[in-house]
C-alpha cells in the first residue's frame, strides 16, 4: 500500500539564462543545476551560515532581537524593524508577497563620487553588484562582506542589549592604490506602524506622520495617527549615525522619486540627499555621508535605527549610541547572552547534520518561536496572529532547558488567559491589548500541563505551582488550579461516546467542519488528556493534592479503554467522530483514511494496547512516510465527506491537506523511540532536517532556509513535492527540539533527576552531551558496545555505579561525569 510518492517530483530548478531563451519545459518545471554548496555553507564554530549568492528562491532570514526591538533580516538586506509588535508599531516597511521580493529594508549605498557608480554591501537592491560578496546568518545578527572596485564594506546588523535600535556597523577600506572619493547613503522606509490601517486608510492617515530633523544630526520619525491603539506608549524612531552627516532625507519621495526603486534612488543619482523632512506623505529615513579614503585607508560609521519614549529619550539614546565603545561592547554582550544560552547543552553526534541543528539552530529558532509566537515571517505578514495559546504552550517545552525564569514568565502570561471554567483565549494581543480571539477548542487549555511538568522537572522546584495567578475572568489561582481547571473543563466538555467534544477544533485547525454542530468528538484529544493526566499525577503530588490522583487516574483508564476500543479502526487508531456520528481517520472512507496524530499519540499517551501502538505506527510507515517526511494524513481530501462541503479546501498535498506537515512529525519521532525502534525514528528525524529535505528535494523545489525548519512540505500529491513553507515559526521546532534531546538521545529531566535513555541507530557507536541541570553539568559519554537502538546496560557518575537510569541531582557539584554503555 506503501504510495510511490517521489517519482514524479523530478527536483526543479532555476532556469538557467540560455534556457529561459529557449522556452520552459511544458510541465513548467525547471531542470535543477543549483547544488545546494554553491549557494551556502555552514560554518559550525562560528555558529553561523554563510550565503554565496544573492539570488536565493526566497528570502533566507534571520531574526536579530533584543527582547523589544526586532528586525527580520534577510541574506541579501531585505527586512522589516519593530517594536515589540508588528501590529502595531512596525517601523519599516516590508512587501509581503509582492515582486519583486524581499524589499524593503535597511540598506547602506556605497557611491563613487566622481564616477557616480553605486552599489550596496548587501547586493541587494541596486543594479550594479559587488565583485566579491557573501553574507552570515549568526546568532542575532546578520554579516555582509563585499567589494567593487577596491573598496570593500564590511557590514555587521544586530539589535544590541543596551538600546532599542538596530545597529548597522558598516566598515569601509579602500584597498586599491589611488585615493576614494564616497559618498555613502544607510536607507530604511518607515511604514505607518500600524500595518492594518496602513492597508486600510493610508489615504488619510499619513498625513499624520512626520519625519523631523533635529540639531544632533538625528532624523526622528512620529507616527501621530488618531485612534491608534496605544498613543502614550507609541515610540518615537530615530535614524542617526556616530559620523557627521553630509545630508539626509525624510521623504521617500525625494530620496527614492517617482517610478523609481531601492533599485535606482533618485537623490543618488542625482547627486546626493535633497535635506527633505516630512509632514504628512510616505516617510523614510536616509542619511548621508561623504568621505575620502586614502589607499589601505579603513572608516567605520554605525548607523543606529531605534525607538525611544520621547524627544529628551531620543537625545540620551542617541547620545549613549555615540558614545566610544558602545558598539563594541553590545555586540559582545549579544555574543556572551547567545553563548550562555546554548551552554546548557551541547553534543557530539556521529551525524553532523544532527549535531548542528541540535547544538546551535534548532534551539535558536525555538527561541524566536517562543520570542514570536506565530506572527511575522517571510510568510506571515504579523497583522493578526498574536499569542496562540496553543502555539506558545508548545513553544515554551524548548525553552524551558536553557532559561527557566524566562519559560515561567511565559506560561503565567499564558495562564492569565485562562477562564476560571478552565478554558482559554485562543489567540490573544498582550503588546496590542486588543480583545482576544475567543473561540473554544478542546487542545488549547490542556497543553500548558506539559510546560509546566517539564518546569517542574528542570528546577525541581515546586513553589511555582502555588503561585497566584489571575483568571481572565476575574479571582486568581495557584497555577496548579489553573492546570486542574483545565482538565475539569475537559471532563464537563465529553460527547455522546465520552470522547472530548471537538469545539472549534483540536490541533488540526481544520477539523471544525466536520464538527460544526457540536457533536462531533476528538478521539486525538482524548490521547493528548490522557498525555497532561499522566503529568497532572505528578503534579498534584508536588501540589500537595494527592487526593487528586485517583481523579487523574480513573479518567485516563476510562479515555484509555476508549480509545482501545472505539478508537480503534483495525490497522490504526481513528482521528475523530464527526457530527453525524461517522468515524473520521477509518478505512471505510476513500480519503483521510489514516491521519498521523491519532496513531503517534496513542503511543505517546501510553494508552496504546502494545500490539495496537505498533500496528498503528507501522500503518504510519507504510502509508504516510514518504522521502520527504510523513504526511499528515492519507489520502488527501477532495470530496469527503461531501464533495459539496470537503473537509479542507487546501488543494491535495498542500497545507492540512496530505502535506509533510513537519510539526506532527516531531510526535512520529518520539513515538518510534517510545517504542524502541531507534532506527525507524532517526530516519523520520533525518529525513526531515532542513538541509537534508533541501539535498533530497532540490534547493529550487525545497526554498526555504536550510537551517531552520518549515512548517510543512507540500507533499506527493502536489505537484511540488517538496516545497517548504512557513519557515521559522512552526511548533516543529520546539517539538523537534523536545524529539532529539529527550527521545533519541534520551537526555531527559524527569521528577527525580535526569533520565538517560536514548534510542539510537543501531550503527551508532556512541555521542556525547554536556547538559546543564540544576547547576551541574552532566558530561554524558554513551557508548554502544551492544549495536543496538534502545537498552542502558550500566551508568557510572565519577566511576561509581548508579542504579537504574535516573541520576539524582547533584547539588554543590559544578559538573559530573557520566559514562553510559548500552
Ligand atoms: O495546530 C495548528 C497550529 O496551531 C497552527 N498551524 C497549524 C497547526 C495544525 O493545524
Amino acid at each position: 500500500m506503501k504510495a510511490e510518492h517521489f517519482k514524479h517530483a523530478e527536483p526543479s530548478g532555476q532556469q538557467e539564462h540560455k534556457e529561459a531563451a529557449g522556452g520552459l519545459p511544458s510541465s513548467g518545471l525547471r531542470t535543477n543545476r543549483a547544488e545546494p554548496k554553491d549557494y551556502y555553507t555552514f560554518s559550525d564554530e562560528e555558529k553561523e551560515v554563510e550565503f554565496k549568492r544573492h539570488d536565493m528562491p526566497t528570502p533566507w532570514m534571520n531574526y536579530l532581537s533584543n527582547g523589544t526591538f526586532h528586525t527580520m533580516l534577510s541574506h541579501a538586506g531585505g527586512g522589516v524593524a519593530f517594536y515589540k509588535s508588528p501590529q502595531i508599531w512596525r517601523i519599516t516597511r516590508y512587501r509581503f508577497f509582492h515582486l519583486p521580493m524581499d524589499r524593503s529594508g535597511p540598506y547602506i549605498y556605497v557611491q563613487d563620487a566622481k564616477t557616480g557608480g553605486y552599489w550596496c554591501p548587501t547586493s541587494e537592491p541596486a543594479l550594479d553588484k559587488p565583485e566579491e560578496w557573501k553574507s552570515a546568518h549568526g546568532m542575532g545578527y546578520t554579516r555582509f562582506e563585499a567589494k567593487r572596485a577596491d573598496i570593500a564594506a564590511r557590514t555587521v546588523y544586530f539589535v544590541g542589549p543596551y538600546e532599542n535600535s538596530l545597529i548597522w556597523n558598516l566598515t569601509l577600506s579602500n584597498q586599491g592604490s589611488a585615493a576614494k572619493e564616497l559618498k555613502v547613503y544607510a536607507y530604511a522606509e518607515f511604514g505607518m506602524m500600524e500595518f492594518m490601517r496602513e492597508l486600510q486608510w493610508q489615504c488619510y492617515n499619513k498625513h499624520q506622520v512626520s519625519v523631523q530633523y533635529h540639531p544632533a544630526e538625528t532624523l526622528v520619525y512620529r507616527y501621530g495617527v488618531e485612534n491608534q491603539p496605544k498613543p502614550e506608549e507609541t515610540p518615537l524612531v530615530y535614524l542617526a549615525s556616530d559620523t557627521p552627516l553630509s545630508g539626509y532625507d525624510g521623504d521617500r519621495e525625494e530620496f527614492i522619486g517617482c517610478y523609481r526603486s531601492e533599485s535606482n534612488p533618485a537623490a543618488i543619482e542625482n547627486g546626493g540627499c535633497t535635506g527633505s523632512t516630512l509632514m504628512g506623505g510616505d516617510p523614510c529615513g536616509a542619511l548621508q555621508f561623504n568621505l575620502t579614503l586614502q589607499p589601505g585607508e579603513s572608516r567605520t560609521i554605525n548607523v543606529f535605527l531605534g525607538t525611544a519614549a520621547d524627544e529628551q529619550e531620543v537625545e540620551r539614546a542617541v547620545a549613549h549610541s555615540r558614545e566610544a565603545g558602545f558598539v563594541e561592547s553590545s555586540f559582545l554582550a549579544l555574543k556572551e547572552n547567545w553563548a550562555s544560552y546554548l551552554g546548557a547543552w551541547e553534543s557530539r553526534l556521529p551525524d553532523k547534520d544532527a549535531e548542528r541543528m541540535i547544538n546551535i539552530w534548532n534551539p535558536y529558532q525555538a527561541h524566536r518561536n517562543f520570542l514570536f509566537s506565530r506572527n511575522i515571517s517571510f510568510y506571515a505578514t504579523g497583522t493578526f496572529r498574536g499569542v496562540g495559546y496553543r502555539d506558545t504552550s508548545q513553544d515554551i517545552l524548548a525553552v524551558v532547558p536553557f532559561d527557566t525564569e524566562l519559560a515561567f514568565d511565559k506560561l503565567r502570561l499564558l495562564l492569565g488567559q485562562q477562564y476560571k471554567d478552565g478554558h482559554v483565549n485562543h489567540y490573544f494581543f498582550p503588546n496590542e491589548g486588543w480583545e482576544p480571539v475567543t473561540s473554544i477548542h478542546s487542545d488549547d487549555h490542556l497543553w500548558t500541563a506539559l510546560a509546566a511538568w517539564d518546569l517542574l522537572a528542570e528546577t525541581g522546584d515546586a513553589a511555582f505551582l502555588e503561585a497566584k495567578l489571575p483568571y481572565y475572568d476575574g479571582s486568581e489561582g495557584t497555577v496548579y488550579e489553573h492546570l486542574k481547571a483545565a482538565i475539569d473543563f475537559t471532563a464537563s466538555k465529553l460527547g455522546p461516546n465520552g470522547f472530548p467534544l471537538m469545539l472549534r477544533s483540536d490541533w488540526n485547525d481544520q477539523l471544525f467542519r466536520v464538527c460544526r454542530e457540536g457533536r462531533g468528538e476528538s478521539i486525538w484529544t482524548a490521547m493528548q488528556l490522557g498525555t497532561v493526566l499522566l503529568r497532572m499525577i505528578d503534579l498534584a503530588a508536588a501540589a500537595g493534592h494527592p487526593e487528586h490522583t485517583a481523579q487523574y487516574e480513573a479518567m485516563y483508564e476510562a479515555q484509555r479503554k476508549r480509545v482501545n476500543s472505539i478508537g480503534w479502526d483495525g490497522q490504526w487508531f481513528r482521528r475523530a467522530i464527526m457530527d453525524d456520528g461517522r468515524f473520521l481517520g477509518s478505512d471505510e472512507h476513500d480519503e483521510a483514511k489514516i491521519w498521523l496524530n491519532a496513531q503517534t499519540w496513542a503511543t505517546l499517551s501510553g494508552m496504546a494496547d502494545e500490539d495496537k501502538g505498533l500496528r498503528a505506527m507501522d500503518s504510519v510507515r507504510d502509508m504516510l512516510d514518504t522521502e520527504l517526511g510523513i504526511k499528515k494524513i492519507h489520502p488527501s481530501i477532495t470530496s469527503f465527506p461531501d464533495p459539496a462541503d470537503p473537509l479542507t479546501n487546501y488543494n491535495k498535498g498542500t497545507g492540512e491537506n496530505g502535506a509533510v506537515f513537519c510539526h506532527a512529525n516531531t510526535w512520529a519521532i518520539i513515538a518510534e523511540c517510545m517504542l524502541g525502534r531507534g532506527d525507524l525514528a532517526y530516519k523520520y528525524y533525518r529525513q526531515l532536517l532542513p538541509n537534508v529535505a533541501m539535498d533530497k528535494a532540490g534547493l529550487w523545489r525545497y526554498k526555504a532556509e536550510p537551517y531552520v525548519y518549515a512548517s510543512n512540505l507540500f507533499g506527493p500529491e502536489s505537484d511540488k513535492f517538496g516545497l517548504a513553507n512557513v519557515s521559522w515559526l512552526t511548533g516543529t521546532a520546539a517539538w523537534m527540539y523536545v524529539a532529539a534531546t529527550q527521545y533519541i538521545l534520551g537526555v531527559k529531566p524527569v521528577m527525580n533527576g535526569l533520565s538517560i535513555d536514548p534510542c539510537i541507530p543501531a550503527d551508532w557507536e556512541g555521542f556525547t552531551v554536556k547538559r546543564r541541570f540544576r547547576g551541574c553539568v552532566y558530561d554524558i559519554t554513551v557508548t554502544n558496545v551492544s549495536k543496538v537502538c534502545k537498552g542502558v546496560k550500566q551508568i557510572t557518575v565519577d566511576g561509581e555505579r548508579v542504579e537504574g537510569n535516573v541520576l539524582p541531582p547533584y547539588p554543590g557539584r559544578s559538573s559530573v561525569k557520566v559514562e553510559v554503555i548500552l
